[in-house]
């Protein structure tokens, strides 16, 4: 049985809930009748929550779901895919769920995929590009491009091939099969997998354990991991975190000093570590 906590909600939203507790910020795409597909619409406000996320240092970890018992997410809306794009209330085609991927990666802060049922398309996606994911038993994962007419060549290509492999990932995309939990947690793709109604005690355990962490630690791992393969992008996040390290030092204000002070800078006080 799960335990029963408290969820404040932090911001109403129309296709999300967005609530708060004891450090983690949970974001649920609320669409079960149509299991949890995206359209513009929710991936702008998943993007507006994860925004929120990064700045807000009450929160230490967040988690993406999805609302019932059947989907975590199943890609984006086909009632609103057009040409360019999907379709939002101002008529115009977009593939903002691009942005809430980026987000996702360079959150500085863990994300678990706490994945509840199917993560299928553009939501098996959302859920490889978070940092951990914790599957209930009938959770299903696929890919359906190939089948319905899309296809995600970014992150849903090359990060799912550095999770499961090469081999395996031509194998997801080219033959649109659907995996079972089991299946996901032997092949590398979930980190975990429990009974349905002790899914968000197994998320909640794991983020407070990661939350007892050096935040710095973390971040500074978080950041290393994706730089091994994001190429400049992920080096350009890994050296701005690694600047922010620097201006916490002394000698970094040494230099910020002498300038306002209209002197020149004295370096050599600062050891240099072999
Ligand atoms: C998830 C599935 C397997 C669940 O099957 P189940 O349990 O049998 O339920 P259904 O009866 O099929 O569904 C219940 C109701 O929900 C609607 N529905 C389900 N999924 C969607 C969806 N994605 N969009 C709209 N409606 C959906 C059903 O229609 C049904 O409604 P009613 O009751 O009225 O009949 C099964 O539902 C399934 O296979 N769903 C579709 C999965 C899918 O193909 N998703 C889209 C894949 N493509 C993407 O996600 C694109 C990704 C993307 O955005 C992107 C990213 C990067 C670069 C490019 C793109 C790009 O846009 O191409």
């Amino acid at each position: 049985m799960t335990t029963q906590r408290t969820w404040t909600p932090i911001k109403i939203y129309e296709d999300i809930l967005f609530d708060y507790c004891e450090g983690i910020g949970k974001i649920t795409i609320n669409r079960p009748r149509y299991r949890n597909a995206f359209t513009p619409t929710t991936a702008a406000e998943i993007s507006d929550a994860l925004r929120y996320c990064h700045e807000n240092s009450d929160i230490q970890v967040i988690v993406l779901t999805g609302a019932g018992d059947k989907a975590f997410c199943s890609g984006g809306d086909q009632n609103v895919k057009g040409v360019g794009g999907y379709v939002g209330k101002d008529g115009i085609p977009r593939l903002n769920i691009l942005e809430v991927q980026k987000q996702i990666r360079s959150m500085p802060k863990p994300v678990i995929a706490m994945v509840n049922g199917y993560a299928i398309g553009g939501g098996h996606v959302l859920h490889v590009v978070c940092d951990l994911s914790i599957a209930s038993e009938n959770a299903i994962f696929g890919q359906t491009g190939p089948r319905v007419g899309s296809f995600d060549a970014g992150f849903g290509a090359s990060y799912l091939a550095s999770v499961v492999g090469q081999k395996k990932a031509r194998e997801i995309w080219f033959l649109c099969r659907q995996y079972s939990a089991q299946e996901a947690l032997e092949m590398g793709l979930v980190n975990k997998v429990v009974p349905l109604d002790q899914l968000e005690d197994a998320v909640v355990e794991w983020a407070k354990i990661m939350m007892q962490h050096s935040p710095m630690a973390m971040r500074m791992l978080k950041l290393a991991l994706n730089a091994d393969l994001d190429g400049q992008a992920g080096l350009q996040e890994f050296a701005g975190n690694a600047t922010l390290l620097y201006y916490m030092t002394e000698e970094a204000q040494e230099g910020k000093n002498a300038f306002l002070e209209k002197r020149d800078p004295d370096f050599k006080k600062f050891p240099q570590f072999p």
